[in-house]
């Protein structure tokens, strides 16, 4: 079903208590209300890319202190996936700061890392850069449950935020990513100076992948020394709650979840985005290269608000995307 853009531009404008209310209700109709999928995040291959991304600490483009690191092995990636699992985590995400990936050596080991999780029963996420449907066929056949690749913000204000990667090479990835078979996790980042107007149309656009998403990460910008985007004004909470609340009504079946910037997030805050539709989170001190909120923090949080731990290989339900996965 496509949604208008006038459908998301109504529902962005609703009252603040309104839009919970209905994304809670939305939540709660698709998934179990308090439970939160905890997923930990390692980067594989770190620094040294060449795109031109304004937000980032790996770029080369900008001047950030940030300590480079070529492919790591198999082993350490598969010692750092128990460790995840031994701390309750569930998804594996795989992170590489490549622009695109490139047949050879490297990617071979990607796919050994990709076997290896999920021979330890985790699901496995990798976001590798652009893909072509050959090498996605590869990953699904090494057993990758998902592949994330974002949109990052609208088409509109895309090109002030990267110049060396076109929107429509995004949006072709993501259907190499989608003909292949493997679920599909994109998202945004909001907080990067853009408009309401981006942020609608950003969901927008996300509401009308066909399949939908099975992972709509929702990043707050981590704002990062020596990058174009480190002075950015601090975007309004509850803009990032509308942001969260609009993506669970309009992706119902996705997990929805809370990545960069928690760490500058308060409780009640995130306490306020589970309410309001978000189901999982990043676990360990940190994402790719930035931090994030301590383990036992979380699960402090956790506990406080009730909420329970997802048992591993839960799947959502109907989604597209789990149907193709189990054929
Ligand atoms: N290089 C690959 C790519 O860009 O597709 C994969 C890794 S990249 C770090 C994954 C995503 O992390 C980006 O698309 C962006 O949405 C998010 N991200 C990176 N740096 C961020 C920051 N400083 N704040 C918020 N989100 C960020
Ligand atoms: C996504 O949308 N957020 C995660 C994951 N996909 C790979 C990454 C966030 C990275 C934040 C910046 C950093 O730690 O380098
Ligand atoms: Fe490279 Fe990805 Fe960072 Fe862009 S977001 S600079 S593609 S690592």
């Amino acid at each position: 079903m496509t949604v208008s853009l006038d459908d998301v531009k109504n529902l962005y404008a609703k009252p603040l208590l309104d839009l919970v209310f209905e994304a809670a209700q939305v939540q709660r109709a698709n998934h179990e209300a308090n439970e939160v999928q905890l997923c930990t995040l390692l980067s594989i291959k770190t620094g040294g890319c060449t795109e031109d991304c304004k937000y980032c600490s790996q770029s080369i483009h900008n001047k950030t202190e940030l300590e480079k690191e070529s492919l790591l092995d198999v082993d350490t990636v598969l010692a750092s996936a128990k460790r995840a699992k031994d701390s309750g985590s569930t998804r594996f995400c795989m992170g590489a700061a490549w622009r695109q990936v490139n047949d050879g050596r490297a990617f071979d080991r990607v796919i050994d890392m990709v076997k290896g999780v999920r021979e330890m029963g985790l699901e496995a996420c990798a976001t590798l850069g652009m893909l072509t449907e050959t090498q996605a066929v590869r990953l699904k056949e090494a057993g990758l449950t998902a592949y994330n690749h974002n949109l990052d913000t609208s088409e509109d204000y895309y090109s002030n935020i990267i110049t060396t990667r076109s929107y429509q090479e995004r949006l072709d990835t993501i259907a190499n990513v989608a003909s292949a078979g493997i679920s599909l996790c994109c998202g945004g980042i909001i907080g990067m100076g853009e408009s309401r107007e981006d942020r609608i149309k950003l969901l927008h656009t996300l509401a009308n992948l066909d399949p939908q998403p099975e992972s709509v990460p929702i990043n707050a910008l981590v704002p990062v020394e020596g990058t174009p985007l480190a002075k950015t004004e601090p975007l309004d909470i509850f803009e990032w709650i509308r942001a969260i609340a609009v993506a669970r009504i309009l992706v119902p079946k996705a997990m929805v979840r809370l990545s960069a910037g928690r760490l500058s997030i308060s409780r009640e805050a995130q306490a306020l985005a589970f309410m309001a539709g978000a189901n999982a989170i990043f676990t360990g001190d940190k994402l790719l290269t930035t931090p994030n909120p301590a383990a036992n923090e979380d699960h402090q949080l956790m506990e406080t608000l009730g909420l329970t731990a997802r048992a591993p290989d839960k799947e959502c339900g109907e989604c597209e995307s789990h149907e193709k996965l189990r054929a």
